[in-house]
């Protein structure tokens, strides 16, 4: 059977096989990455200033990192990846980053939740950007993401500077929250006065379970609150989501 011969000099389009047209990454692949990385780092400078390993954050860096490499052979495999990581970290992060980014004169978890929450972010728009092939776009969007995070480095360490902290004073009972924790046991007559004191890098708060007592404490700190509460035994905590466990019982006596 003839073949009907189609002028084939080299014009023919040539059929490029899913996920070969970008093995070369383009700037908004690099931005996806980039930004991952960062968020992942955010999280591992958090986890080592806290001392402590959160779980799902450190399983999400290994996989970015797993996905980055991926990212190397099969682009959109590994675009696609790191996008879904991104969305995976952000919705389970929502409420702790968000009374972050509600306390900027906390500067180490307010700058945090702009790289982690912000990174993630930016991941996720770099990814519609590569499948969209718009890597024009990347430029602008980081430098805009650059001033955001001047403004907010510098609008948190403003925030600090300006919170007022109050002495002790004699007859207070000091109460300190050190090391993620609090005292097991506070004693204080009724009417008297505690003297909270954030020891930490990072903000905590007190509350007393079932009164309006419930005093922020900025990182360093101290505060003085009047225990007008009937006689009893209370229980107070620190509120900020993931120190749950700083409890201990306030002893109202007569
Ligand atoms: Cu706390």
């Amino acid at each position: 059977m003839a073949q009907t011969t189609t002028p084939t000099s080299g014009n023919q389009p040539i059929e490029v096989p899913d996920g070969a047209g970008d093995r070369v990454p383009g700037p908004a692949h690099r931005l996806v990455i980039g930004a991952s990385i960062i968020a992942v780092v955010a999280d591992l400078v958090l986890m080592t200033i806290i001392g402590e390993v959160i779980p799902p954050l450190a399983v999400i860096a290994v996989l970015v990192v797993g996905a980055a490499v991926l990212t190397r052979r099969r682009p959109r495999l590994g675009i696609g990846v790191l996008a879904a990581l991104a969305l995976l970290a952000l919705g389970g992060s929502i409420p702790f980053l968000a009374g972050d980014l509600t306390s900027p004169a906390d500067p180490i978890a307010f700058v945090y939740a702009v790289l982690s929450g912000g990174g993630r972010i930016l991941a996720l728009v770099g990814a519609v950007l590569a499948w969209r092939s718009r890597h024009d776009a990347v430029r602008v969007l980081v430098i805009g993401s650059l001033g955001v995070l001047v403004v907010a480095v510098a609008g948190s360490l403003t925030a600090r500077a300006v919170v007022e902290s109050e002495d002790r004073v004699a007859g207070d009972v000091p109460v300190v929250a050190e090391g993620f924790e609090y005292p097991e046991r506070v004693e204080v007559a009724s009417g008297g006065t505690l003297h909270l004191r954030n020891r930490d890098i990072v903000r905590h708060d007190f509350a007393v379970e079932g009164t309006d007592i419930h005093v922020d404490l900025e990182p360093r700190v101290g505060r003085r609150v009047v225990v007008d509460l009937p006689v009893g035994t209370y229980e107070f905590v620190c509120t900020i989501p993931g120190h749950e466990h700083m409890t201990g019982t306030l002893e109202v006596t007569p």
